[in-house]
């Protein structure tokens, strides 16, 4: 059992403890029979369904559209990201991808589009896809290419590719970003709900990946879409997929953070189990240099974890320093916990199956998806430059 004491930091309150429990104790009455990692279409499937029926993914929805809250707790949602992923990676997915699929939705739809999407998506009855990412733009995201051009005034027409989209495959909408033909950069680029089977909409290549997950390349041929899919304003789409990655970029630092516990509790089992040169590993001061190491890097993530969904939730509304320096630090000390702990575990650790070698394959992609390392850190340098040029200005 992880480490709970974080959960009296004043960035807590009480509901937040118990929202914790519950997951805690339906993971682990459920998730083990509902993961099947050789069949992951089934298995998120099953879990979101599953995750819907508990009440869970009530978390991603606002209270006006079957959720639980205003527009969204990140505490909870971090909360519920780590508690998942202490227990399954899949499990974690599935919840995250429901709230990423709907994020711009929640942040941008009209009345009419939150009504016909974001229930059904709480319920766990329908299944959620974010396409921003493409094989040319990845990092530079203003730089996608995918065109939405007008058919009439009633319809569009998109043209291009997305790839790395999770859940493609099995979602039952995709959040499109694309640009008005001949635009260029962030301003041209407005973002669209696509019905999965929307004429045109095609998977072009399903993706397999180290620690596989519904992953898919989608290819639109002339996709015909209504141009009431449109979310919130045209040339809006930029700062709408911005937006959500503010309030989901923490979350993802929630994931690595469940990960890392668990390797850490991993670690503490067997080193105080294996006897190695007359005594418990644990006796040894290098184990204990490397638990030591570890606890501290799961202290250190939890805060910047902690501090950017508090400050989300209720200081400032834009987060964009915080939750790039929790993604950023969270998803890098977690790979360097796990390792750790496969060290600790020696061969046993990289045998397929024990629990360590799988941690070590599902943390690697979340340093890439939703902005890579190398994204935050540009993220950072510049929300610190701005923050400096404004004092120098006010003098
Ligand atoms: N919230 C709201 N608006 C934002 C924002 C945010 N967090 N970040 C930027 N914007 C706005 C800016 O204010 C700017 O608007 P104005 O022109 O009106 O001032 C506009 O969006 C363009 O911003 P910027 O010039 O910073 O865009 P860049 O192309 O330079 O962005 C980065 C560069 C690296 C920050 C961006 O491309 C990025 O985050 N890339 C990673 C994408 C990613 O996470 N991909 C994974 C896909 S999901 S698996």
């Amino acid at each position: 059992m992880a480490d709970l004491s974080f959960l009296s930091w004043p960035f807590f309150e009480p509901r937040h403890a118990e929202w914790k429990a519950r997951v805690d104790a339906w993971a682990a009455a459920n998730v083990p029979s509902l993961v099947d990692h050789h069949d992951v279409d089934g298995s998120c499937r099953k879990l979101v369904k599953a995750l819907g029926d508990a009440g869970f993914l009530k978390a991603v929805a606002p209270k006006e559209f079957g959720g639980l809250f205003e527009t969204y707790d990140v505490r909870s949602l971090c909360l519920a990201r780590e508690t998942l992923a202490y227990h399954d990676g899949l499990a974690d997915f599935a919840f995250a991808m429901q709230g990423l699929g709907t994020g711009p939705i929640t942040i941008a739809g009209t009345a009419e589009q939150k009504a016909r999407y974001l229930p059904p998506v709480a319920r766990g009855e329908r299944i959620a896809a974010f396409a921003l990412s493409e094989p040319d733009a990845g990092s530079d995201a203003a730089a996608l290419a995918t065109t939405a051009t007008p058919d009439g005034n009633a319809h569009l027409r998109l043209n291009g590719e997305k790839i790395w989209i999770s859940n493609g495959g099995i979602a039952d909408h995709y959040v499109v970003f694309a640009r008005a033909p001949e635009s260029q950069g962030a301003k041209g680029v407005s973002a669209y709900i696509v019905d999965a089977d929307a004429p045109g909409l095609e998977i072009a290549e399903r993706i397999d990946v180290i620690a596989p997950h519904p992953l898919a390349r989608l290819r639109f041929n002339d996709c015909r879409i209504p141009a009431a899919s449109l979310l919130g304003k045209p040339g809006d789409g930029f700062k709408i997929a911005m937006a959500t990655l503010d309030v989901f970029r923490s979350t993802v630092g929630a994931a690595a953070l469940g990960f890392a516990r668990r390797a850490l509790d991993e670690a503490v089992a067997r080193a105080t189990t294996r006897q190695m040169f007359g005594a418990a590993m644990s006796e040894l001061p290098l184990t204990q240099a490397s638990l030591a190491e570890m606890a501290t890097d799961v202290d250190i993530a939890a805060l910047l974890v902690y501090r950017a969904a508090w400050t989300k939730d209720g200081v400032a509304p834009r987060v964009t320093r915080e939750a790039a320096m929790a993604k950023m630090v969270a998803t890098e000390t977690a790979q360097t916990v796990i390792d750790k702990a496969v060290q600790i575990f020696g061969g046993l650790g990289v045998k397929s199956g024990v629990k360590v070698e799988t941690l070590y394959r599902e943390i690697r992609a979340l340093r890439i998806y939703e902005g890579a390392t190398d994204v935050q850190k540009i993220v950072i340098a510049r929300e610190t430059l701005k923050a400096a040029a404004a004092k120098a200005a006010a003098g």
